[in-house]
């Protein structure tokens, strides 16, 4: 499989920059500390533990609440220039509204903050990852249009706290996770299962949130604190499985609605859901006998406050599906749903290497595609890449991480190259973590975390001493072998 043609040394771009990510509850534990509110995932977690493949939670996850300064640390071991990491928004504002602050939450941040700055590390936070306030879902949380004031009451207090230190934000972390995920089923909390409907309406809300606390900085915060700021969208290649003409409409219509859907709204010279969403919902939702189309429309002013809204395009990256067309569909879908609506059947290549997640697989070509499609699409705006990463079953001796990770950052040179204007890349993750629904049954760490005793110790894999070596050379070296681990 190797995507490497020659043992070349390749170098990264003078300004380029290396991170590693990161997400609240994931790593943070602390759950009912020093005031903190409940989470959906802190609900999700504890009501049906069956519903986790370990049963566990993130109650201590790798507890970073206590251990920020070891994963300051391991970041400054690394070498990395900017540390990603989420804010809990039921840390902050327990209650999910700006009414009440909670200074031992504003403090941890604070801590993290300095601690980073100290060590010469940028800190680039992300308001959003998921785990929205328990209080806010009671009231709808992601379909409730209100929840867009929220979000951006929170996001002035994140501004009014940090921004004086913090100089890269985003709002919010992959959408689509977010919506279809979240509202449409019940791969992540708060399992509302309500596909066909629930998704879209989210899908409009958090466009208008991210939009909103955009021009909040824009016009009030960036002359003074002078910041980037922007949005995650997770980001598939999906590749027509054969040459035909419907494959190749199955494929463009699958990426519109994994992630154009969230993408072309802001970034796209025309603005507005794509094309094919508004297609494909509108013609389904007639034929269903809906009296309007259960994708929301965005009005014109909305269009327009949602178009530009984000200093760079933030892409989260991970693996390629194939795509085909089947007429019928019979049976396959439950109906209204997404799946549905997208009208495309996706599988994978059972013959492209396997994680240890059942989703991923390593196909470099694939987020070379997806960096040339955003160029393409959007004309060339900004790219991060804010999260890309592997994940294994455990074990220091990560060779397939490595690989995964090379052959990544060759076609990101590649891009680079043929004109993508990649700026950043960040990988998933820094330290083994809560990995949702699967628990800790899935590891994505540059370092290992010993989950079986309190003291949550961690230890770099062999993929770490390869990351801080492209990081401290600023090359891609494929045969650089760190001493400590040869034989
Ligand atoms: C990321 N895909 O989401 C999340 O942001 C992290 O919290 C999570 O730990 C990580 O994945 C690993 O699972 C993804 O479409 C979103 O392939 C989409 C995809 C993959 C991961």
């Amino acid at each position: 499989n190797g995507e490497f043609l020659s043992n070349k040394i390749r170098k990264f771009p003078d300004g380029f920059q290396f991170g590693a990510s990161t997400s609240a509850y994931q790593i943070e534990g602390g759950w009912y500390e020093d005031g903190k509110g409940l989470s959906i995932w802190d609900i999700a977690t504890h009501t049906d533990p069956s519903q986790i493949k370990d049963k566990s939670t993130g109650d201590v996850a790798a507890d970073s609440y206590h251990l920020y300064k070891r994963d300051v640390e391991i970041a400054k071991e690394l070498g990395l220039d900017f540390y990603r990491f989420s804010v809990s928004w039921p840390r902050i504002l327990p209650k999910g509204f700006s009414e009440q602050i909670n200074q031992a939450g504003i403090d941890y941040y604070n801590n993290l903050i300095d601690e980073l700055l100290k060590n010469n590390i940028k800190p680039f936070l992300t308001m959003y990852h998921w785990d929205l306030p328990y209080e806010l879902q009671k009231l709808g949380g992601w379909v409730n249009p209100y929840i867009i004031d929220w979000f951006v009451d929170y996001a002035k207090v994140l501004y009014d706290n940090f921004g004086d230190r913090v100089k890269l934000w985003t709002t919010i972390n992959e959408p689509k996770q977010i919506c279809y995920e979240g509202y449409g089923s019940t791969l992540k909390a708060p399992m509302l299962n309500v596909t066909g409907v629930a998704e879209y309406i989210c899908a409009k809300n958090v466009l208008l949130a991210h939009a909103k606390a955009y021009h909040l900085y824009d016009e009030h915060y960036r002359k003074i604190q002078n910041g980037t700021i922007g949005i995650s969208i997770s980001c598939t290649w999906f590749e027509p499985a054969s040459d035909t003409v419907d494959d190749h409409q199955a494929a463009i219509d699958a990426r519109q609605f994994d992630w154009g859907q969230y993408a072309h709204p802001i970034f796209s010279k025309a603005g507005d859901f794509p094309l094919e969403l508004k297609r494909n919902i509108a013609l389904k939702s007639a034929e269903q006998g809906y009296p309007r189309s259960r994708l929301p429309e965005l009005s014109a002013s909305e269009i327009c406050l949602i178009r530009g809204s984000s200093d760079f395009f933030g892409v989260n990256s991970y693996t390629t599906k194939l795509t085909y067309r089947d007429a019928s569909l019979e049976g396959m879908y439950a109906v209204p749903s997404y799946m549905d609506d997208m009208a495309a059947v996706i599988i994978s290549n059972p013959a492209w290497p396997q994680a240890q997640s059942t989703w991923l697989q390593e196909v470099p070509w694939g987020f070379h595609k997806i960096l040339k499609e955003i160029m393409k699409l959007y004309d060339n705006p900004p790219v991060y890449i804010t999260e890309n990463g592997w994940s294994t079953s455990g074990g220091l001796l990560d060779e397939d991480r490595i690989r995964y990770y090379r052959n990544y950052l060759n076609v990101l040179l590649d891009a680079i190259e043929e004109g993508c204007d990649v700026r950043k890349f960040t990988a998933w993750t820094l330290i083994d973590n809560f990995e949702w629904k699967n628990g800790y049954t899935e590891k994505f760490g540059l370092y290992e975390v010993d989950f079986s005793s309190e003291k949550h110790n961690r230890t770099p894999r062999k993929s770490a001493y390869i990351y801080k070596e492209i990081i401290r050379t600023r090359t891609l070296d494929p045969t650089y072998e760190p001493e400590k681990f040869s034989v």
